[in-house]
């Protein structure tokens, strides 16, 4: 595939933020992300929202930072290393989301400013544990929904968002045209959890057209942290100028291949893995 380019003036990467949880199990979260980034040749900021004391079985619980140490965080990175993308993953509550949207306007982070900001709205991890106070998903789609370049939602969040079953294309339709309605530039209905295909296909939507875009489907119950590795792809590209539609492609073959590497851990599910870019390096 087409990788991204490395180190624009040949020595300092490309940069991007991830506002999200930590998974102590590697898999998912901000190690999916950190993980990501740096294989994508991004130099990852971490803005810690949530700790998770998570395994390959599931999240048995989790801790809050308070919201204006992500602040905080999100604050200092900007304001000196600077970043062309950030993402948010498990935001957990309406106080850090608050707290992390008036943060991210004042820096410019979002769709009206010139920092892209690629929203993943987590709402329970694959095992089903919740990642985010139910109360907190009007802030979601009033809050934070409204300042995204792009959302990323799975059908379950679809459902919990928007209150739409997708099942077929013309739900799919629907379900982008009321993420869109919520105010980001660009919705994406993600299709890999509809299993009655060969193929995993999302959905983009700009308020105007449909574009799809599908990868063959890789069967495997070790798909943890496949999420978290479309978005932080996704934004990889966005921050190295990439338009949304050309992000998506790079991100969906990333990720497909990420799939394709994914392994065995512990007694559950096993993490996506961006490990085939070493591989395919030896
Ligand atoms: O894959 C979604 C996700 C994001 N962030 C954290 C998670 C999970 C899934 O378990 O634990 C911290």
């Amino acid at each position: 595939m087409k990788l991204l380019p490395l180190t624009p003036d040949g020595r300092t990467p490309v940069r991007a933020l991830t506002i999200a949880g930590t998974d102590s199990g590697g898999g998912a979260g901000i190690q999916a992300d950190s993980r990501t980034m740096a294989l994508c040749g991004v130099h990852a900021c971490v803005a810690v929202a949530a700790v998770t004391v998570q395994n390959s079985v599931g999240v048995s619980a989790f801790h809050e930072i308070p919201p204006e140490i992500v602040a905080g965080q999100i604050r200092t990175v900007v304001t000196d290393i600077g970043i062309g993308a950030a993402k948010t993953g498990m935001l957990a509550s309406t106080a850090i989301i608050t707290a992390v949207a008036e943060t991210c306007r004042d820096l410019g982070i979002g769709r009206d400013g010139d920092i892209p900001l690629v929203v993943d709205p987590v709402a329970a991890s694959m095992h089903g544990d919740p990642l985010l106070h139910e109360e907190a998903l009007d802030a979601v789609r009033h809050t934070l929904f409204p300042l995204a370049t792009v959302v990323t939602p799975n059908l379950d969040e679809v459902r919990l968002i928007t209150g739409i079953q997708v099942v077929d294309d013309a739900t799919a339709r629907k379900a982008a045209e009321a993420l869109h309605a919520l105010g980001p530039r660009w919705a994406i209905v993600k299709g890999g959890h509809l299993r009655s295909s060969q193929y995993s296909t999302d959905l983009l939507y700009d308020g105007e057209t449909f574009r799809e875009f599908t990868a063959p489907r890789i069967a495997t119950g070790n798909d943890h942290g496949g999420g978290d590795t479309l978005a932080a792809a996704l934004t990889c590209a966005l921050a190295n100028g990439y338009t949304v539609p050309d992000a998506l492609t790079f991100a969906k073959e990333w990720t497909y291949h990420c799939l394709a590497a994914s392994y065995d851990l512990g007694a559950g599910h096993g993490p996506v893995s961006p490990l085939w870019r070493l591989h395919s390096a030896h």
